[in-house]
């Protein structure tokens, strides 16, 4: 009883352009880069591309820092050149979705420039001012994501103003009409230039309220979501996709539930938080199977008529999922295509992170002098000056700084992985001279040739798209199990993710003499008897008769 809709059976892929390719030998991606690899793309068979901001922008947060919404950062190429990617991708059947930075603009956005000259200056309302508090210190205790005060001092008209994440990432003010208004606008100069739709940044958090202490999922927030859907691009057939952190399935209803008018689907990061002990990502815990298969099977049960799932392991803030989820050793070919094999047979649309494809993994650098992203070195140093031993910091930093999914795209086995003909601005992860995109060509049973397969199926078997999802297994401490069907197929997915063999009984309904294996990552399974022996990792997806 869903209206369908052409983004239900998409496969997004995430770029992180900085990181992608570099054509003209600067060190740094750029557009022209993404543009020379558009065939590959179209060959791995995605049809959208959400790209990580490409704005003009200081790059404090590496283009998180926005100071002019309507041209290309001179370090990513021209609007000449995001128009040719338009048009070539266009011509590709690919879509390109614009990341949409819009709960905070760079501290060198006129807006801000002029919004700090005085009090009673036009733009001042633009953003969220405070006097200081009698002591003369900042208004109140919020902090930044990025550590320290929420608030920064304007040395100008002696004032703060906030800022949730760096102190050159000054938080807009939504209350004010000016601001939803110039926003709008430059959201339909965008749509107006073709583009497939948004990834709308914390958009979670536009509609904070700093004097009650709200920041997420506030009351001002949905009102805020539907004008902007009114307002732009709500009569366009667009993708969008809205990032909020701590939602439930309850509040993703909200925002997904086509009835309400706001976004086509958010992305939740419950499943993520699970290896953050009390949500603190700089102390990491093991992953616990049975917590991950919990989560990952409310969000598909209490999502399921109501709204849309997004579906990723990972993206530019987040480890490598091989590294994470599965094992980047012995194991890393087949644990990354069991990774893939999971996510993509779920109901919702996924998302491949550039890399993803190849079975990238974390790097672990020997020194944080090797590490570039703001909120890693932040940390690192507050940390460190409160008694975290500096060894026991790196480590949390091997395991989850955002640079772990911002290393350079790997290629080929040339000098920095094929990513740049010079020093790129991070250094390239080691194990480039095997994981590369030239081997995983060159390799039938590659990690890539199982996601393109993915992505087949995805295009060729209804039931993925919209059938029903039920747990199989539930109990199992090592076995990630479920079943889709609708009334014509039952496609039964069975995922081993652990290193050991495991031997699971096959209840009596979904047994069979005859299956047909449609994806595997050893061999083909030609029936289902009483008992199914799974190898380390093995992962596979067959139809029932
Ligand atoms: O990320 C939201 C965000 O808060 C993440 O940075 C995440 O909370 C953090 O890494 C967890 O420790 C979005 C963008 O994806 C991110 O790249 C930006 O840095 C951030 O917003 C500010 O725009
Ligand atoms: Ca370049």
């Amino acid at each position: 009883n869903v209206t369908p809709k052409w983004w239900h059976d998409a496969v997004v892929y995430q770029i992180y352009p900085r990181s992608y390719c570099d054509s003209n030998g600067d060190g740094m991606g750029d557009l022209r880069g993404i543009i020379s690899k558009l065939d590959y793309l179209q060959n791995l068979g995605v049809n959208v591309l959400w790209l990580s901001p490409v704005y003009k922008s200081p790059m404090d947060d590496n283009g998180y820092d926005i100071s002019d919404y309507q041209d290309i950062a001179p370090e990513f190429g021209t609007m000449a050149d995001m128009d040719e990617l338009l048009a070539q991708a266009k011509q590709r059947d690919i879509r390109i979705i614009m990341d949409l930075v819009v709960n905070h603009t760079s501290d060198e956005h006129p807006w801000f420039k002029e919004a700090r000259k005085s009090k009673d200056n036009p733009y001042r309302d633009y953003y969220i001012w405070r006097q200081p508090s009698e002591d003369g210190g900042v208004p109140d205790e919020m902090g930044s994501v990025f550590g320290g005060s929420g608030w920064e001092f304007d040395e100008q008209t002696g004032e703060y103003f906030l800022h949730i994440f760096s102190k050159r990432q000054p938080d807009l003010n939504w209350e004010n009409p000016k601001v939803q208004e110039e926003v709008h606008k430059m959201m339909n100069w965008w749509i107006d230039k073709g583009i497939g739709g948004f990834r709308l940044d914390v958009i979670d958090l536009i509609g904070k309220e700093i004097d009650k202490k709200i920041t997420g999922n506030g009351p001002r927030l949905h009102p805020l979501i539907q004008q902007m859907n009114r307002e732009t691009f709500g009569d366009k057939d667009l993708l969008t996709v809205g990032e909020t952190w701590d939602a439930t399935p309850e509040i993703a209803k909200l925002y997904s539930d086509p009835a309400r008018e706001e976004f086509s689907m958010i992305f939740q990061f419950e499943h993520i938080c699970l290896t953050w002990k009390n949500k603190d990502k700089w102390t990491p815990v093991p992953l616990d199977l049975p917590e991950f298969k919990k989560v990952l099977t409310k969000w598909q049960v209490e999502l399921a008529d109501q709204g849309w799932n997004s579906l990723f392991w990972n993206n530019h803030d987040l480890p490598r999922a091989v590294s994470k989820y599965g094992c980047d050793g012995q194991y890393r070919v087949e644990s990354a295509k069991m990774l893939a094999t999971t996510l993509h047979m779920l109901k919702g649309t996924p998302y491949i992170y550039q890399g993803e494809e190849i079975g990238m993994t974390n790097v672990a650098f020997e020194s944080i002098d090797d590490y570039r992203d703001i909120e890693t070195l932040n940390f690192y140093k507050e940390r460190t000056e409160n008694g975290v031993a500096p060894e026991t910091m790196l480590a949390a930093v091997h395991e989850n700084s955002r640079d772990n999914g911002r290393t350079p795209m790997q290629w080929d086995d040339s000098a920095n992985g094929g990513f740049s003909a010079v020093e790129p601005w991070i250094k390239a992860n080691p194990n480039y001279t095997e994981v590369n995109v030239k081997a995983a060509l060159n390799d039938d049973s590659s990690v890539f040739y199982h996601y393109q397969r993915l992505i087949e199926l995805r295009k060729s078997l209804p039931v993925i798209v919209y059938g029903d999802f039920e747990a199989v297994f539930e109990g199992h401490d090592k076995v990630f199990a479920y079943l889709r069907s609708n009334d014509e197929q039952r496609l039964f997915v069975m995922n081993n993710f652990s290193n050991e063999p495991v031997t699971v009984d096959i209840p009596e309904h979904l047994q069979s003499a005859q299956v047909e294996c449609v994806i595997h990552n050893y061999e083909a399974r030609q029936q289902l008897g009483d008992l199914v022996t799974l190898k380390p990792y093995e992962s596979f997806a067959v139809l029932l008769p």
